[in-house]
């Protein structure tokens, strides 16, 4: 599902970044919480990034979730212009696995959050939960549509390996 101007905005910082950062979407296509993705570069397209943070709540979005990779400022630039809750993801990089882009997304100094989610695809998908679980607060369906989901992953895992 995608919705111009949704509840969700899933953003990254390249073209390179989606493979990664569709695992958030997928999610929430599947617990039927509307977003738009959108490629936002912190470095290449700068104002496009500042345009994006400052108009996100009068565009009607309630969390970001954005990824980036290497030096990935993305998510800490976001949530320096925005008061809306920004989840962070970091992506796989080549040169040094996504180690650089985890500890570029997670050490931010106090006073502008970022929540940083685990490295890859992973890391996305529970973006894309933990997003719905923030705005699963204020939205008795979506909660229960989220604890129908985890029941059936749950009762999905068997009791005993199989060959
Ligand atoms: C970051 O640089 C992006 O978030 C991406 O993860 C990384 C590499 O980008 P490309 O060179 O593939 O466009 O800004």
């Amino acid at each position: 599902m995608e919705v111009t101007g949704g509840r969700v905005a899933i953003v990254m910082g390249s073209q390179s970044d989606w493979p990664t950062m569709k695992c958030a979407a997928e999610v929430l296509d599947e617990l039927e919480v509307p977003y738009e993705a959108r490629i936002v570069s912190a470095h290449r397209t700068p104002d496009r990034m500042t345009a994006f943070a400052k108009g996100a709540e009068g565009e009607g979005f309630d969390v970001i979730i954005a990824g980036a990779g290497g030096a990935a400022h993305l998510p800490g630039m976001i949530a320096s212009m925005t008061h809306l809750p920004v989840l962070g993801v970091p992506v796989q990089s080549r040169a040094l696995s996504g180690m650089d882009s985890l500890l570029s997304i997670v050490q931010m100094p106090a006073g502008i959050p970022v929540g940083t989610l685990a490295i890859g695809e992973a890391g996305a998908k529970n973006a894309g939960l933990m997003a719905a679980a923030i705005l699963a607060l204020g939205d008795k369906e979506l909660s229960e549509r989220l604890q129908d989901w985890r029941a059936a992953k749950s009762g999905a895992v068997g009791e005993f390996p199989e060959d």
